[in-house]
């Protein structure tokens, strides 16, 4: 009986050890990575006074600990997360450089508020991904690749200084911008299945291109839509544009 007691003890300390997620940081230079595991992790990156911290959320470890850690000088951010339904927000974080987010199969959900940064790219391949960008981003470029699966894009008071790029690939997506200015080209790729795009008081100074590919599209204007460059417009033929203007 006794010899019974101890396998379970045993085995349930080894099941709890596997369920954790954990994050590891490093630093070089003046970049920060920071990679997941093939779980999933829920991490939260923030300024702090004395530089930029990660902690983890919901079980997660960052090196092991359930404290934050904390770099000083960072100007460029990589974080990779992995396969599992991962969770990153990431808000009011100040980056002279790049910002790349990746993550891997999975339905992950990518938030970015009050981040400013340099080139951003987001990609977060298959699974049914959420990517809400708010809060006065603010960026030099953006690029998101939500890949396949039923993706949602959300853009709400972002400013672009040069190009945005949307991509979201087979699966019914959902691209959603609001009060958002961009200097330079917009470029929306929204890929087999029945997607939908809609545009909210926004400003796009150069060349836009939207394309729905196949399945039934729509497209949606509201408030002041302004475009300064050629508008190109695909794969809504059959399915339609909703102008509602002022
Ligand atoms: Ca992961
Ligand atoms: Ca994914
Ligand atoms: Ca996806
Ligand atoms: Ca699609």
């Amino acid at each position: 009986m006794a010899t019974d007691r101890a396998i379970l003890i045993v085995f349930t300390f080894a099941t709890a050890s596997l369920a954790r997620a954990d994050v590891i940081t490093s630093f070089s230079g003046s970049t920060l990575v920071v990679i997941g595991d093939d779980t999933a992790d829920a991490v939260q990156i923030q300024s702090a006074s004395d530089g930029v911290s990660v902690v983890g959320v919901d079980g997660t470890l960052v090196d092991g600990s359930s404290a934050s850690v904390t770099l000083p000088a960072v100007q460029r951010l990589t974080v990779k997360l992995g396969r599992g339904a991962d969770r990153l927000t990431i808000r009011h974080l100040d980056l002279a450089r790049k910002l790349d987010v990746h993550a891997g199969s999975g339905n992950d959900r990518v938030v970015l508020n009050g981040v400013r940064a340099g080139w951003t790219h987001i990609v977060t391949n298959d699974g049914n991904d959420r990517v809400s960008i708010e809060e006065s981003s603010r960026f030099t470029r953006l690029a998101v690749d939500t890949g396949d699966g039923d993706d949602l894009v959300l853009l709400d008071t972002v400013r672009i200084s040069s190009d945005l790029d949307v991509v979201t690939r087979e699966g019914d997506d959902d691209v959603d911008v609001v009060a958002t200015d961009v200097g330079d080209d917009v470029d929306v790729e929204l890929g087999d299945g029945d997607d939908e795009v809609v545009l909210t008081d926004v400003a796009f100074h150069d060349d836009t291109d939207l394309d729905g590919g196949s399945g039934d599209d729509e497209a949606f204007f509201f408030g002041c839509v302004w475009i300064g460059g050629d508008m190109d417009a695909g794969g809504f033929g059959d399915d339609g544009w909703w102008w509602f203007g002022l």
